[in-house]
């Protein structure tokens, strides 16, 4: 099938499909990609939109190769008040998140940080470039993580990591990161976001009904207690018998041939 590549304009972001996988670029070249709630607006509004788009199956999410994004937007919280930080539609943007069905894959390479960082390890994969650099160095501005950092990063690398990155600003390299389990794979810098659209290209070509499913069974181990999230995945295993994707996934097995999914 030839590469269908189509864009459309957007203030703070960049968006384009690639066949099934829809990429969405964050474009404040100016502010490092740092995240203000028109960015934060139109990033979810474009995953929401690509989620009820059943030509699409994966997004990336995909900064510059100088800064995925260097965090929240600080001159946008600098002089806020307590009530005012509970009010801002940002923090419902962050929420939204969680929301998301379909798979989304962070392509990251340099700055990532802060809020950045957090987008990034609220999405499903990471594919870092060599230059990148994970941290949450909120400490320096007198805060700590707000949007999800001090809780996901401590599930990926574990306490002992996580508490130097929070508390003392400790940054990680791309093959730290990989190490410690915080990425999926590294790649140069001028292979990484191909690399991240290959592998967001693969997962689309899959079962879409299954794969949401996957998705949502992986998410709730971190959830749920062992025995309350195995019978979870249970459930939704037994939901997937109610689709023809499933059908149509064994007979093709039986038949030796490529299975047709219908994301039904
Ligand atoms: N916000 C606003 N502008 C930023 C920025 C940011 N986070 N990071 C960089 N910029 C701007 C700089 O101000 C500068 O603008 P001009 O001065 O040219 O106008 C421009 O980007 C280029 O930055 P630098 O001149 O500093 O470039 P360098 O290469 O020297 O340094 C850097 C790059 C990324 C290392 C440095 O800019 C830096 O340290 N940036 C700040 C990183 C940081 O502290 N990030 C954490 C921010 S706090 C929440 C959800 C999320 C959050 C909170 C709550 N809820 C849902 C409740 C998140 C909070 C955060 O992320």
């Amino acid at each position: 099938m030839a590469d269908q590549t189509t864009s459309e304009a957007y203030e703070n972001i960049i968006v384009r499909r690639q066949n099934r996988v829809g990429i969405i670029q964050l474009n404040r070249p100016a502010a490092m990609n740092a995240l203000n709630s028109p960015t934060m607006a139109e990033l979810l509004a474009v995953l929401r939109q690509f989620d009820r788009d059943d030509g699409l199956g994966c997004t990336v999410i995909t900064g510059s190769d100088r800064a995925f994004s260097a965090g929240a937007d600080i001159k946008q919280m600098a002089q806020a008040s307590v009530v005012e930080m509970m009010a801002m539609p940002f923090l419902d943007y962050w929420d939204q998140l969680l929301h998301i069905r379909k798979p989304v894959i962070a392509a990251v390479s340099g700055w990532c940080l802060g809020g950045g960082c957090e987008l990034a390890l609220a999405c499903d994969m990471i594919v870092a470039s060599e230059t990148a650099r994970f941290g949450q160095p909120e400490i320096n501005l007198g805060i700590i993580p707000g949007g999800g950092g001090t809780q996901r990063m401590a599930r990926a690398v574990g306490k002992a990591l996580a508490m130097e990155i929070v508390l003392n600003d400790r940054r990680l390299t791309a093959d730290e990161a990989l190490r410690y389990g915080l990425v999926n794979r590294v790649a140069p810098v001028d292979s990484y976001l191909a690399e991240a659209i290959k592998l967001a290209a693969d997962i689309a070509g899959r079962a879409p009904v299954a794969v949401q499913l996957g998705k949502e069974a992986v998410n709730q181990a971190f959830e749920l207690l062992l025995t309350a999230g195995l019978r979870d995945e249970r459930r939704l295993f037994n939901a997937l018998f109610s689709t023809e994707d499933q059908k149509e996934g064994m007979t093709a097995f039986v038949e030796k041939r490529a299975a047709n999914w219908q994301g039904k």
